[in-house]
């Protein structure tokens, strides 16, 4: 039996810093990502997108923005996850921002500790997101989605997983990493997290830090890829909200996907931060739909 892919639309900016990633989900429906899915003989079912608050666009309160309207979008995306997941299908979650990791990752963590499954998570982005609110510089949401799964974050989006923390810091690798606030750095150093930064992936080369981050992953690993489109360089993904200059090329990025598609293992994805405001013809929409077919297994010679 063929798999199914459960597209779940989130269409929400409540965690980012700029405005316009809610419209996300339809950038990438119009960027072609049901067809491309199909092509590759996959089942697919656009669940539509979820529904939640607008975003007030307000300061922080006690260190972080928003936080009652993040807690409903990431409640709806939790559900839905869960359900995704229960039925045996693939959950693609379509953001909107990052902060939406937090729902997506806990029902995924629980979902591997009822199915006995070991949890690995590929974390794509410029940035750690191991901010919390007494660490925020910004008090944005989508800053701290990884402190939260670890258990560090404000009380009301922590513990969704059935545990304190969803996640444990040997579980989570991230890459193309840039741009690090102070107090991250000292988190990252307390928690002990693989962070395979630009200067990484420059000595080693993109192919040595994937072998790297994948080494553990075996036939009881489930594979989440959690991927931010502002890992790459800003001048192949230019709609995102916040650009670090400097990243992955297309090509670095392609063979990611490819050899995460050859472990036969991933079994969720986010795709998160596109913000068509900010992007030239839905180009960074159409280079996400081209990595999402190479996760799935496309490549130049196969049939
Ligand atoms: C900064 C903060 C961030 C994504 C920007 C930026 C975080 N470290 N995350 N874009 N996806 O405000 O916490
Ligand atoms: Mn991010
Ligand atoms: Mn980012
Ligand atoms: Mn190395």
């Amino acid at each position: 039996m063929n798999k199914t892919v459960s597209l779940i639309g989130a269409p929400t900016d409540v965690g980012a810093s700029v405005r316009g990633a809610g419209m996300g989900p339809d950038a990438l429906r119009v960027a072609g990502l049901y067809e491309a899915l199909r092509s590759h003989k996959l089942n697919v079912i656009d669940h539509g997108n979820l529904a939640g608050p607008p975003t007030p666009w307000l300061p922080p309160k006690d260190g972080v923005r928003h936080l009652e309207e993040v807690v409903a979008w990431n409640k709806a995306v939790y559900d839905r996850v869960t359900a995704v997941l229960a039925a045996g299908q693939f959950p693609l979650l379509m953001g909107g921002d990052h902060c939406l990791a937090i729902g997506s990752i806990s029902a995924v963590s629980r979902h591997c500790r009822r199915t006995k499954k070991k949890l690995r998570i590929v974390w794509f982005d410029a940035h750690t997101d191991v901010n919390n609110e007494t660490i925020s510089p910004s008090g944005n949401v989508h800053g701290m989605p990884v402190s939260v799964l670890l258990g560090h974050g404000p009380k009301s989006l922590v513990g969704w997983s059935g545990e304190n923390a969803a996640i444990s810091a040997d579980e989570i690798d991230f890459i193309g990493i840039r741009s690090v606030d102070d107090e991250e750095k000292q988190a990252i150093r307390r928690l002990g997290l693989s962070v395979y930064d630009m200067r990484h992936i420059d000595e080693h080369g993109m192919r040595h830090t994937m072998i790297e981050a994948l080494q553990d992953v075996d036939d009881d690993t489930h594979l989440h890829v959690s991927f931010d489109l502002d890992c790459l360089d800003p001048a192949d993904a230019p709609g995102v909200g916040t650009s670090v200059r400097g990243g992955p090329t297309y090509r670095e990025m392609q063979l990611c996907m490819e050899m995460i598609a050859d472990t036969g293992k991933l079994a969720s994805l986010d795709v998160v931060e596109i913000n068509p405001a900010l992007d030239v013809r839905n180009r960074t929409a159409e280079l996400a739909v081209e990595f999402i077919q190479s996760l799935f297994g496309a490549s130049t010679l196969a049939r």
